[in-house]
């Protein structure tokens, strides 16, 4: 808890006077509270004074962040059903249990920001709110599989390990175990292209057609080049990011050229080259177009993704419905 405590802690004291001089005073106090506990890396937690636009943001990143959670469900469940052995099944079913899992702890962190679930999948149903880019292209193949685990997971963790130090708690929190999964899923990821790739002469082209397929979307989810990216800025002061777009993209490139070697497989870029002066690779441009048409809705399976998550919403309320008349039945006889 912060030294300035007592002046963030949202609300009214009791007794306290709602003169309009006297509560514009207290809100000049907590906001400078506030900016004191973010600039000494202290935890904003759900009781504290926060402003609006700091909720806000959080509410939209964090729900942005959950609902691509379980729409990422969707393109890995594809193949449940035709992994090639019972060893590459169970793993996969655990992973799209993992994503459930982690969509279920970044619902709960929003929830603590006054923002209800059913609230947010209202709007996620609407497209009122979004989910990453990356799902609404199609997994063709079984290697899509590993290339999902090998550069999407991958990307997320490059993106989420600095979010483990967000400034607001209860999504920190959530992100290291988040972080903790998705470095396993990476793993598997690489694990199974790595088979693929040393595999026949049809697996390895399989693998390769997966990563240039993969790859460039992979390398938007990162958001758009930071000198387009409306918040970054913004978050960056309130320490809910770390780092700017473009950092983290360039240092996912930078990770992934190593590790494409060793899988023996190309990245499909020509212009991918170390450049000694910068200690970093250089890459070659991103097709922004393309990334601003799948946020409008014009990706491959953009209609696919939300209709098959209505769907399941929809198909469940019955077992929402039984949950919540056992929990009245249940409270009643502990009463
Ligand atoms: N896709 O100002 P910017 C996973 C939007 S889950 C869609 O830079 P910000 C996984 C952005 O919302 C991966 N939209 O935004 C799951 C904004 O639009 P609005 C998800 C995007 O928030 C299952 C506009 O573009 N990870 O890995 O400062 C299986 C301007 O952007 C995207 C997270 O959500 C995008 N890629 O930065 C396997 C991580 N990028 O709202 C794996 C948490 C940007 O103004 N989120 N937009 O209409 C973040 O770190 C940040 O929100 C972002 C964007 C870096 C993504």
């Amino acid at each position: 808890m912060a030294t300035a405590a007592a002046h963030r802690t949202a609300g009214t004291e009791p007794g306290e006077a709602a003169h309009p001089a006297a509560s514009s005073a207290r809100t000049a106090e907590q906001q400078t509270a506030f900016d004191e506990a973010v600039a000494a890396d202290e935890r904003i937690e759900p009781r504290d004074w926060m402003p609006d636009a700091y909720r806000a943001t959080l509410v939209r990143q964090i729900a942005q962040h959950a609902h691509s959670e379980i729409i990422g469900m969707q393109p890995e469940a594809n193949w449940i059903t035709r992994a090639p052995s019972l060893r590459r099944k169970a793993i996969l079913m655990a992973k799209v249990q993992d994503e459930a899992g982690h969509g279920l702890y970044l619902y709960s962190a929003a929830e603590t920001l006054g923002t209800s679930r059913e609230e947010l999948l209202d709007k996620l149903h609407s497209g009122r709110q979004k989910y990453s880019s990356i799902f609404n292209y199609p997994t063709l193949t079984w290697a899509d599989v590993g290339a999902i685990g090998w550069l999407v997971d991958g990307a997320a963790i490059t993106n989420q390990v600095p979010l483990c130090r967000c400034s607001y708690g209860p999504y920190a929190r959530a992100m290291v175990r988040v972080c903790k999964e998705e470095s396993f899923h990476q793993r598997q990821g690489y694990e199974s292209l790595l088979a693929l790739s040393r595999g026949t002469e049809a697996q390895h082209e399989m693998a390769q057609d997966a990563v240039d397929r993969w790859w460039w979307p992979s390398l938007m989810m990162f958001g758009p080049p930071d000198d387009e990216s409306s918040h970054s800025e913004q978050s960056m002061t309130w320490k809910i990011k770390r780092h700017s777009n473009d950092e983290l993209r360039q240092r996912f490139v930078d990770i992934c050229v190593p590790q494409a070697e060793s899988l023996g497989l190309t990245l499909p870029d020509p212009d991918l080259a170390w450049n000694e002066a910068r200690g970093h690779y250089d890459f070659g441009p991103i097709d922004w177009t393309e990334f601003w048409d799948v946020l409008k809705g014009n990706g491959p399976c953009n209609d696919q993704r939300i209709t098959q998550r209505r769907r399941a919403h929809e198909e469940g309320a019955w077992v929402r419905e039984a949950a919540a008349a056992h929990a009245a039945k249940h409270g009643k006889a502990t009463a």
